[in-house]
């Protein structure tokens, strides 16, 4: 008997120290911020002390993807793990953006939200014994709770109505900080997940006057020079320093990780990602390039560095294999695990990324030089970056001018070597014929096995 229950105690001992094994997964997700609006990446105007010295303490990728270049589409993909063609989200609101005299092809009409049939990240981790929050904007229909979430606190929850000030004076992202660390400490004995969206730094740019009135006579430097912005920012700095400050109190840093990470580029009227080309809604890296790290003590090695091409869809099966969880059966997952190159790996197992964009996002009169427009930011494109190269394909010109047959002079494909151009300045689709037409065949192929929506001829195709 003796024997049998020091057995038992050494079982649930194992069980016990298993269930501590798992990690912690901290997920912060800012909106509409910058590939250069932190510190770490080298802006000299906006202050991140915090977030720098976690980037500094933890692994920095160069090359993170967002899946889309605006912000319901992201969130959908790294939600559900799959590229934009299998749940529908391509875009935010209406595909049909700009006006209709302007459009040469019927866009393919939204999905607003999630379909219940997917398994979420938060469905995938929690067979697991993961409890998981989503905090702040969700943006993809129905709601967390309904998407696997045990928590959800989205805006009006809090009783937000429109920007981010309460009638109170109470600030957006200083509220839901508030719940991230309630949340935390209120589940510091169990596994969780906890995917803290904030709202900042999107429109209305509007931020505390106290950090604004610290900025007011600071020389901006380029375009990184408004106030107001940089307060925004500012104050998701202390939010990042909030979150990692409880999770150091209560003794949780070395069982968690910690990933920083914005849903698109910057936006253009008040920001700008030089040396990249574009911002928000456009396919070039401005738009769709994003500043990340990923910070674990005692896990990831400090002040290191990876430049292996990550795009959003990799964090889904990341934390499904961190966590220990199985990925779902019968459900295409788009994305890697990419822990690995936490430990300092060197590639992954894979050669292409692929974005689809088949409606308009009108222009709004800011980084116009850098967009392929003046009226658009984007018209219908698809892209795939492989290696160093990178190719878009323009939907309008491809369809409308003559398709591969007249690629030389229909200017439907743009074709960049990002390592050397990465402002992609220069294309090479006439000069690099073979890397073009490999490109090409690998982003149509991919367009059929996703099955992906393509822009129709007016008249044509379009369901209302
Ligand atoms: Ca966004």
């Amino acid at each position: 008997m003796k024997r049998f229950s020091g057995l038992l105690f050494l079982l649930f001992l194992c069980i016990f120290i298993q269930a501590k094994e798992k990690p912690n997964i901290v997920f912060i997700l800012i909106d509409d911020l910058g590939w250069k609006d932190v510190g770490f990446m080298g802006t000299e105007y906006y202050e991140t002390p915090n977030i720098d010295r976690l980037a500094k303490g933890g692994m920095i990728f160069t090359q993170a993807y967002a899946n889309a270049a605006n912000c319901a589409p992201t969130r959908a993909c790294l939600l559900s793990g799959q590229y934009s063609p299998r749940h529908g989200l391509f875009t935010v609101g209406n595909s049909d953006r700009g006006k209709s005299n302007d459009r040469r092809l019927v866009p393919v009409e939204n999905n607003k939200e999630i379909s219940l049939s997917k398994i979420t990240i938060a469905e995938a981790l929690k067979p697991a014994g993961y409890v998981s929050a989503a905090i702040g904007k969700w943006h993809v229909g129905n709601t967390p709770q309904l998407q696997g979430f045990d928590i959800g606190v989205e805006k009006p929850d809090v009783g937000f109505k429109q920007g981010h000030f309460k009638d109170d004076g109470e600030y957006l992202t200083d509220r839901l900080t508030d719940e991230a660390v309630k949340f935390i400490k209120e589940n510091k004995n169990k596994p969780f997940f906890l995917y803290l969206a904030h709202h900042a730094v999107h429109t209305p740019i509007q931020a505390k006057n106290e950090i604004v009135t610290g900025f007011k006579d600071k020389p901006g430097i380029d375009c990184h020079n408004d106030a107001t912005y940089a307060a925004m920012i500012q104050s998701v700095d202390e939010s990042v320093a909030r979150v990692n400050q409880t999770l150091e109190v209560l003794g949780l840093s070395e069982n968690t990780i910690l990933i920083f990470f914005s849903d698109n580029g910057g936006y253009g009227p008040k920001t700008c990602m030089k040396p990249l080309r574009g911002g928000k809604g456009m396919y070039y890296e401005g738009g769709i390039r994003e500043p990340m790290f990923v910070y674990w003590p005692g896990k990831i090695k400090p002040e290191t560095m990876c430049d292996v091409p990550v795009i959003s869809t990799d964090f889904y099966p990341t934390f499904v294999k961190l966590a220990g969880a199985k990925y779902p059966e019968n459900y295409p997952l788009d994305g890697l695990n990419i822990s690995p190159l936490f430990n300092g790996g060197k590639s992954l197992q894979r050669d292409k990324l692929f974005w689809h964009f088949p409606g308009y996002l009108q222009a709004y009169g800011a980084l116009k030089d850098e967009s392929r427009d003046p009226l658009f930011r984007t018209r219908p494109v698809s892209v795939v970056r492989k290696g160093d190269w990178k190719l878009l394909l323009f939907h309008e010109e491809w369809i409308l001018d003559g398709g591969r047959e007249k690629i030389k002079t229909n200017n439907s494909v743009e074709l960049y070597n990002i390592k050397k151009d990465i402002g992609e300045k220069i294309n090479l689709c006439n000069i690099e014929i073979e890397q073009r037409d490999e490109l090409l065949d690998d982003l149509l192929n991919w367009q059929k096995e996703t099955n992906a929506s393509i822009p129709g001829k007016a008249n044509f195709e379009y369901k209302m």
